[in-house]
């Protein structure tokens, strides 16, 4: 694919009445804009300062006013148009994780589109065909960009009204700073090359220890996002709530209870309807015995509600499980952590024995895979390693069918948390043609070799 560099910022003389253009670091989100304009969300990526560690600035990065960024809503079915404009000191892109979508919008440098420079613009536009709780990030840099707050949730509301009156959105989150509220390197080859490069400070909706306030007496919607770089959170509930799941990354699930412990991956999302208890108790939110933060009963003059029936399946197509082709994909290790003197991340993981290079922009051109589009395909994924990680596909929902290590009551997801040393068979339908990234969302796994190409043609 060729690209060229149309979109830059000598076309956006418009804004100048807003205050953009005057240079630095612009903090304006322009919100949901003009039907007309041909956009309807203005998104700008800039610098912003933010207080993680009270008293001390953190020199973050962010979608919009607030990092995680501004929460983008569409309606399953409509398209969504973004006009994207950077203004950070470094090229970029958006990827929409977990959006089935062409493969010129899918965000990927130099298979999708060039980087979007500072000072460009980039216009995204797509349909989006299925409700649930996506997020944007950018596919550059990835370690320091995510790391610095480039982060920010995407829901898509169902066709017609859900049984929710009332939701929430958590996006978790953790960062790479220090007491002072100073970064910290975001990957560690050392870490990279274990369970990845742990961020020190836990927060939810960008806040470390948030209260969240839910109306006593009804079931409330939470949508909690994993949009960490590195950590799997373990997610429990203490306290008087009962909690049950409605959908697991964006994909509808037959109701069932949460469970002692869910694990939620980087990347992955939990749909939870919460019988919030009676007002002035709370609940912990919980990553494993480690407190993220507090959902807070306050009173409500709504009346009692009772649990909404399953939300509607999106139209992912069913694979042919019996005509299907199976594929393996083996998860490896390496090698070894080795003094790197080319100012590049060192090569410690690998699929299928392939290794890729994030400083190498021809590896899109050497597909792991290519499928026929229209054909359903099995894939074996087996974990070599000693450590678990997110696996994630662009362009295509899957449907996990089993696995050697826990009972699978089969779903359509973006993203499986592949345990150490476990197989698991994944289902889909290859009925997006383009050049998808196949990867671990653990991201320094990820920049150190555990990525690969597949072509749908
Ligand atoms: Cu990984």
């Amino acid at each position: 694919m060729s690209f060229t560099r149309r979109q830059i910022l000598g076309g956006l003389t418009g804004l100048v009445a807003v205050g953009l253009g005057a240079g630095g670091a612009a903090r304006y989100w322009l919100g949901r804009t003009d039907p007309n304009a041909g956009h309807d969300y203005e998104l700008i990526a800039a610098p912003l300062d933010v207080e993680l560690v009270s008293g001390y600035k953190t020199p973050a990065w962010a979608f919009g006013p607030s990092a995680p960024g501004t929460e983008l809503r569409v309606r399953q079915g409509e398209w969504l148009r973004v006009r994207f404009i950077n203004h950070l000191p470094v090229p970029t892109t958006i990827h929409w994780h977990g959006i089935r979508l062409p493969l010129e919008m899918d965000g990927v440098p130099y298979v999708s589109q060039l980087p979007v420079l500072p000072g460009e613009y980039f216009d995204y536009k797509f349909r989006v065909p299925d409700a649930g709780s996506y997020w944007y990030h950018p596919h550059v840099s990835s370690s320091e960009e995510l790391g610095r707050g480039l982060v920010g949730p995407l829901i898509v509301e169902e066709r017609e009204p859900t049984g929710f009156k009332h939701e929430r959105t958590l996006s978790l989150k953790s960062w790479h700073v220090d007491e002072q509220g100073a970064f910290v390197a975001f990957s560690v080859p050392r870490e990279a090359a274990r369970g990845g490069t742990a961020g020190r400070l836990l927060t939810i909706n960008g806040e470390p220890n948030a209260v969240v306030d839910l109306p006593a007496g009804q079931i409330v919607r939470v949508r909690l996002l994993n949009l960490d770089s590195t950590l799997t959170y373990r997610i429990n509930l203490r306290g008087n709530a009962e909690a049950r799941i409605y959908a697991l990354d964006g994909n509808p699930i037959t109701p069932r209870p949460l469970g002692k412990d869910y694990w939620l991956g980087p990347g992955m999302r939990i749909c939870l309807a919460i019988k919030v208890p009676p007002a002035g108790e709370e609940i912990s939110l919980r990553d494993g015995p480690v407190r993220l933060g507090t959902l807070r009963s306050v009173a409500s003059n709504d009346a009692p509600s009772d649990w909404p029936p399953a939300l509607p399946a999106n139209p992912v197509a069913e694979p042919d499980l019996a005509n299907a082709e199976k594929l393996n994909f083996n998860f490896e290790w390496a090698g070894s952590v080795s003094v790197n003197t080319e100012n590049r991340p060192p090569s410690l993981w690998q699929i299928n024995g392939i290794a890729w290079d994030i400083t190498d922009k021809t590896c899109s051109d050497r597909p792991i895979a290519t499928l026929k589009k229209g054909k359903s395909y099995i894939f074996e994924l087996k974990n070599m390693t000693q450590y678990q990680h997110p696996v994630h596909l662009h362009g295509m929902s899957f449907k996990v069918i089993g696995s050697n290590r826990r009972k699978i009551e089969p779903y359509f997801t973006d993203t499986y948390l592949l345990g150490k040393n476990e197989r698991a068979q994944v289902a889909l339908v290859a009925d997006n043609p383009g050049t998808w990234m196949f990867h671990c969302h653990v991201i320094d796994h990820m920049e150190t070799g555990l990525m690969a190409a597949i072509e749908v043609a």
